[in-house]
């Protein structure tokens, strides 16, 4: 038999989405072709600066889509499909609490962990899964309906779980059953043609659109599939003339003349896409619901703890300078504080424990081994040692929250003198059966492998700046 490996199974699954998200939502079409354009200019602007954090391979095929689910038994299911493709949870994102609307999900992202499996196809699902427990939101016999609705449906049918054990056995699949797997799965992530019943719909929709696009219809969708850039500002004019209406701002970090850092994304408001209702008395009828969007997203250094405390006391910086001066520009202001805050290169970065590099011998001469451990940036500074940047793979909550609300159709309804129920990254560990990764940890260990094995062909140990644990 020949196997197709997992990481092949990945790319053909998002090649798959890609495909089917196109001819659902044609102005996703027109944001690849537009990402792919911008690419190609800072790919002939930049050369080989422009692959720095991702082949050009890489960065055209990246993609991540999102979808949200109900329970944790639908969580524990697509985690299965998921690791069928190589792609595990990282990283615990709580969204109840978003500013400036509270969404009633706990998130997290399945991706693939490893270096060269993120370099074959970093595809990559934010999924998120309804809180019927929290009261905040729902109340006593909300959650008991919302539970019902929920532990009624089939998400997932047993062929395509069935074919997913086999895949994640096996460590891939036969043509055959790669075919049937790619199809049952795409076709799980469609949209579904089920109506809609209206009342419920609109019951839920009054708490949180996201409940109703959750717990309102019969099945689960992928409701954005997002291309990565390399030059983000470029993409939002660049759709903007081509008549696609983007949301106000950019997410996450200002432009500015340094390292990029973590994650920068923007998305066009989700469009009305037309479906199938069925009112109180069981009729049908067209309508039409707005919940799918576009967004694209350009990535940067993946922050250590240190530097993530500091990105984290600038964002709140920004925003009360912001609330200060409100007549001023949002982006004017981070980019000061930004200028003002970080190193300007990867290196002071790296001086400042900042961001995750690894580390390979360079061409400069070797240092002769002294036994002591040899300082990293001075063996930068000689050429002796070189450091690649680890790039930021995961999520912001900020931009996630950001980029949710802008697509919310009403402000919801939230109770804030009610409980909520507790969840964490450990909760969620359970729940999937699975345990859900750090982000900083994957990271941490990544740099970590790459001194130990520079340390060996060095021939002396090498010593993280600023006191940081060294291999
Ligand atoms: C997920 C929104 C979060 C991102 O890129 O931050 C997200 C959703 O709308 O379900 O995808
Ligand atoms: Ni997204």
């Amino acid at each position: 038999m020949h196997t197709i490996p997992v990481w092949k199974l990945r790319a053909r699954f998002a090649e798959r989405l890609s495909e089917l998200y196109g001819q659902e939502v044609p102005a996703y079409n027109t944001l690849v072709e537009v990402s792919q354009e911008v690419n190609e200019r800072v790919m002939r602007a930049q050369g080989a600066d422009a692959e720095r954090l991702g082949s050009i391979s890489r960065v055209t095929a990246e993609r991540h889509g999102a979808i949200r689910v109900g329970t944790p038994q639908e969580m524990r299911q697509v985690s299965r499909i998921f690791a069928a493709l190589g792609m595990y949870p990282v990283g615990f994102y709580d969204l109840r609490d978003a500013q400036p609307s509270p969404i009633p999900v706990v998130s997290t992202a399945f991706r693939p962990l490893p270096r060269e499996e993120l370099a074959l196809n970093p595809f990559r699902v934010f999924t998120s899964m309804l809180v019927p427990e929290d009261r905040r939101f729902f109340d006593a016999e909300m959650e008991g309906r919302l539970r019902d609705f929920l532990d009624s449906r089939t998400l997932f049918p047993t062929e395509l779980l069935d074919l997913a054990e086999i895949a994640i056995r096996q460590e891939g699949l036969d043509e055959a059953d790669t075919q049937r797997f790619l199809d049952l799965a795409a076709s799980a992530f469609a949209l579904s043609a089920d109506p809609v019943d209206h009342e419920w719909y609109q019951k839920l929709e009054a708490i949180s659109s996201v409940a109703a696009d959750i717990g309102g219809v019969s099945t689960t969708h992928i409701n954005h599939l997002t291309p990565r850039v390399l030059d983000i500002d470029d993409l939002y004019l660049s759709m903007q003339e081509r008549g696609i209406t983007m949301i106000d701002a950019i997410q996450g970090p200002p432009r500015w003349d340094g390292p990029d850092v973590l994650l920068r994304q923007t998305s066009f408001r989700a469009l009305s896409e037309s479906r199938v209702f069925r009112s109180a008395d069981g009729s049908t009828f067209e309508g039409s619901l707005r919940v799918r969007f576009g967004e694209v997203e350009a990535r940067g250094l993946a922050l250590t703890p240190r530097g993530r405390d500091l990105y984290d006391e600038l964002v709140a910086r920004i925003d009360s300078l912001h609330a200060i001066n409100p007549g001023r520009d949002r982006q004017d202001i981070a980019r000061e504080v930004w200028a003002a805050s970080w190193p300007s290169s990867e290196r002071g970065f790296i001086e400042q424990d900042l961001a995750f590099f690894t580390f390979h011998p360079g061409d400069g001469a070797p240092v002769v081994g002294t036994g002591a451990g040899a300082d990293l940036v001075s063996l930068i500074d000689q050429g002796v040692v070189l450091a690649a940047p680890i790039v930021y793979e995961d999520f912001l909550p900020r931009s996630a929250a950001g980029i949710f609300s802008s697509n919310l159709s009403g402000g919801g309804s939230v109770d804030t003198n009610q409980g909520g129920a507790a969840r964490d990254l450990a909760w969620m560990s359970e729940a999937i059966g699975t345990p859900v990764r750090v982000p900083e940890d994957i990271y941490a260990e990544e740099r970590e492998a790459s001194l130990r094995q520079l340390a060996q062909q060095l021939g002396q140990p090498v010593e993280l700046p600023i006191g940081q644990t060294s291999a």
